[in-house]
């Protein structure tokens, strides 16, 4: 039998603009979800493989699906068929037979991959064998494991501690992201950024100081008993399908939805559940009861205004609404927070809401009559300038009312990456606490760095300073997912080594350090069994802090492929010797012996190796949810004072935010379509208010040059379809990533540092028609699909 068991697949570049638009979708899922899932992962993998891996996706002996962070039920039997569309796809995307082999990289140079998208270049399939490409060459070249990591550790020791960074992306399992912080953490650097850095760090840097853990307080359970959701900021019909069947729980419960959002997304409207005969049939069932169609950086002055307007309730009628008893034993500063929002500025609420006062007064008596809400929120709200400040604010309201600790209330912050939170929770954080560090080095005998390290945004800009000479990336693709692409493309390049732990060729692959080296691992669905005790298996923390197993069963594409802990492993001793202090060859043999550090370091997972082992796994501790107590410094939660603050974008600009189409994971791309928003064969749309677009003077369709503006500078991105587009009035909609090379990099979230993705100020210049098409996305669909 070969030692790679997959096909090269060729693709054309054919020019030919193929996008086209239709109305947008009015519900979410149905019968045409569950044909393209499966359109899709048996394209990818075959049928025998795709029956095999679909089946155990999120079973409690199967795979945790990779595609979000979003929880099962882990009481009561499970559905036979836990995985949405978007899961499928993603798990298809992994099972892939097609390989990027060494004979694939042997037919494109550097210079050739540069031209290709990011579409085409995922799509190439698996990497089967460890590759390398050094300074002057022009082609990676497959080089021995063993070469590889004395390469790596060369590099390590021709330079010092603080000018290595060790990325990660939040599909890292738990007990993967424990050894790499380790080894960061031994040689001597807290520079570990991570994906988190991007997404939800504004979470994290609003819930610390206020309630005392940087996660929710909600758990499954709680959606389907709460009287009212809000969900803030979130598409989840595209990128948390599931989360819908709990919306459609709780109202079928008599509770209340409401999504606030610039775009009418279809899973914020209706969801035709496909697990069941009913909803592969009928319209579907509505997900919310109102839609509040905000500007983008609009939800502060909302979230004000709410608090407002309850204030004023109290005050008309004392007791009614405020938790008195709550607010006075649990919390500090009610008080200073009541006095900032007794007077309203009702002009600047409705000019930074776009919303009608009616609509605002309505969500305030929605939230009167509850006894019991949940506020969840994604991105739209943790991608701006005024981030944490706005998550604070949904902190007020739910102290407010006393919505913390008991059922069918809480803080959702709805995870992105399907391990990001665990990769938190065990240690992946440039900022550790030194009570981490305190049991980090008693446990191992090491002396863990105490000064902080790179975020994300930080990193890049020292790679593009010349103060960092090797960069790691477990996983994830940085070249594309940071902003200001430019500058972290051209710090890539000017890095020293930069190293890939990856499944898939990647943009990151291609703008490569000086030296070059790629390390391809097993993903999720993969078998993992060489091992001297045989098969292994590893974990992984959901979004409502659930740890769970997760285990593949699929042969690998190749036999090259190492498991990610093996490699970790590997690469520590290379790095630090056989002598070590830390036995690396013992937790990669067995990964219970991993578990068992963690236990020891990791609070909350005292016993590790046995709970991981019941049926769906446990649940870490959580003192909001669990007891109403607020692990803060006071030992209480606490209200906050935010000033108002919206987007002004300058004259003849409007704002810019970057989302996910339906068919795309993060920075990897299915395929070219965004069904329910009618978007198809095509990404660098901008989808913009018909009046806006008469006030652009541009017809619909117009081809045009999209340029930012920050702090006095001009970013440019080429050949973008302007597409009229029901969002709020004022703002814009692109895809990321290919519109990331018009966020400055210094245009961030206060305090948590992450990019402004969604608070980007732009105009358009049009640009003549190229003859030869519209754009590089346009034609790739079509060809992807000749290619079979
Ligand atoms: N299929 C699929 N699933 C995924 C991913 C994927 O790429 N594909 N990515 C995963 C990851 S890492 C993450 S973090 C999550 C992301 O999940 P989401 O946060 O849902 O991701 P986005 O596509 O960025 O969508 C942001 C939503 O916020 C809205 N929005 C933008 N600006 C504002 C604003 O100012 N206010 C309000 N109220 N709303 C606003 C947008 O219209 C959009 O509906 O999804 C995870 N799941
Ligand atoms: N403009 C804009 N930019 C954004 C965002 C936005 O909303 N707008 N969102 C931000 C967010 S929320 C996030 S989370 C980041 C995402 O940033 P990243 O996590 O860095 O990016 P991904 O696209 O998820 O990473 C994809 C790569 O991971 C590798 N990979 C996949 N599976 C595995 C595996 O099992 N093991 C290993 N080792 N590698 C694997 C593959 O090689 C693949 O190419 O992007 C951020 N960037
Ligand atoms: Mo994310």
């Amino acid at each position: 039998m070969s030692d790679v068991r997959g096909r090269i697949v060729e693709f054309n570049d054919i020019d030919e603009n193929a996008l086209e638009v239709s109305k947008p979708k009015g519900a979410a899922a149905g019968l045409k979800a569950v044909e393209v899932a499966l359109q899709r992962a048996v394209r990818q993998g075959g049928v025998s493989r795709t029956v095999r891996s679909l089946y155990r996706i999120n079973q409690p002996d199967g795979v945790d699906c990779p595609g979000c962070a979003w929880p099962e039920s882990i009481t009561g039997d499970r559905k036979k068929i836990e995985f949405c569309e978007n899961g499928a796809k993603a798990l298809a995307e992994e099972n892939t037979t097609r390989v990027a082999s060494p004979e694939w990289w042997a037919q494109y140079s550097i210079a050739e991959l540069e031209q290709k998208t990011e579409y085409w270049l995922g799509q190439s399939g698996r990497i089967t064998h460890p590759m390398i490409i050094r300074e002057g060459e022009t082609h990676y070249q497959p080089i021995t494991w063993n070469e590889a990591f004395t390469t790596i550790a060369e590099h390590v020791h021709a330079t010092t501690p603080d000018r290595c960074t060790f990325y990660t992306s939040g599909r890292t399992p738990n007990e993967t992201a424990f050894m790499y912080q380790l080894i960061a953490r031994s040689l001597g650097t807290n520079n570990l950024p991570d994906c988190s850095n991007m997404c939800h760090e504004s979470s994290g840097s609003a819930l610390n100081p206020t309630i005392g853990i940087g996660k929710g307080t909600v758990s499954l359970e709680d959606l389907e008993k709460a009287e009212l959701i809000f969900v803030v900021g979130q598409n989840p019909g595209t990128n948390h399908p599931r989360m819908l069947g709990s919306l459609a729980e709780c109202r079928k419960n008599g509770g209340k939805v409401v999504a606030v959002n610039p775009l009418p997304e279809a899973g914020l409207l209706r969801f035709k559940d496909p697990q069941t005969p009913k909803g592969l049939l009928a319209d579907g069932e509505r997900t919310s009861d109102e839609f509040l169609q905000i500007k983008v950086g609009g939800d502060l002055a909302l979230l004000q205004a709410l608090g407002h307007l309850l204030l004023q309730k109290e005050a008309e009628a004392p007791g009614t609404i405020v938790d008195r008893e709550f607010v006075e034993s649990s919390t500090l500063g009610f008080q200073e927070y009541a006095d900032a929002r007794a007077e309203l500025d009702w002009d600047a609420t409705l000019e930074a809401t776009g919303l009608e006062r009616s609509e605002i007064e309505m969500a305030a008596d929605m939230l009167a009559n509850s006894k019991a809400t949940i506020f969840c929120w994604a991105l739209g709200i943790t991608q701006q300038p005024h981030s944490v400040d706005t998550i604070k604010e949904i902190i007020n309201l739910l102290l407010l009312q006393g919505n913390f600790g008991k059922p069918g209330a809480g803080a959702c912050p709805v995870r992105g990456h399907s391990n990001v939170q665990g990769d938190r929770t065990f240690g992946i954080w440039e900022k550790p606490t030194e009570a981490l560090l305190e049991r980090i080095d008693k446990e191992f005998g090491i002396t863990s760095p105490r000064e902080h390290g790179y975020d994300s945004t930080e990193s890049m800009d020292a790679m593009y300073d010349g103060k960092t000479d090797v960069f790691v990336s477990l996983g994830g693709n940085l070249a594309m997912a940071n902003s200001d692409t430019a500058h972290m493309e051209e710090g890539l390049r000017r890095t020293g080594l930069t190293v890939h732990i990856s499944t898939k060729p990647n943009r990151s692959h291609v703008t490569h350090g000086k030296t070059s080296i790629i390390l391809p691992t097993l993903g999720r669905t993969d078998l993992d069994d060489k091992h001297p005790g045989g098969m292994q298996f590893l974990s992984v923390e959901n979004s409502m802090s659930v740890i769970s197993r997760t285990q593949g069963r699929l042969q690998p594409v190749s036999d090259h492929l190492l498991a990610e802990p093996v490699i970790l492993a590997r690469m520590a001793r290379e790095i630090f010797g056989p002598d070590h202090i830390v036995d690396w060859k013992a937790m990669a043999d067995d990964y219970d012996v991993i578990r068992d550090h963690c236990s020891r370091v990791i609070p909350g997972t005292e016993d590790f190796n046995t709970r991981v082992r019941t049926k769906y796994g446990f649940v870490l501790p959580n003192p909001p949810r669990d007891r109403r107590s607020f692990a803060t410094a006071a030992g209480k939660a606490h209200f906050t004072v935010s000033p108002l603050e919206y987007l002004t974008p300058p004259e003849g600009h409007l704002v810019l935010q970057t989302m996910r189409s339906h068919d795309q994971y993060n920075t990897t791309f299915y395929g070219l379509d965004d069904r329910y928003r009618g978007i198809k064969g095509g990404r660098r749309v901008i989808l913009i208010h018909p009046e806006d677009l008469k006030e652009t003077g541009f017809a619909d369709r117009t081809l045009v040059d999209v340029i930012s503006v920050f702090k006095g500078e001009e970013r440019r991105a080429d050949r973008f379809r302007l597409v009229a587009y029901p969002t709020a009035r004022g703002c814009v909609a692109a895809y990321y990533p290919e519109a990331n090379a018009l966020v400055h990099r210094e245009l961030v979230a206060r305090e948590s540092n992450t990019p402004g993705f969604k608070a980007v100020m732009v105009r358009f210049e049009e640009r003549a028609e190229d003859p030869q098409g519209a754009n590089e996305y346009d034609q790739e669909e079509s060809t992807v699909e000749a290619a079979l």
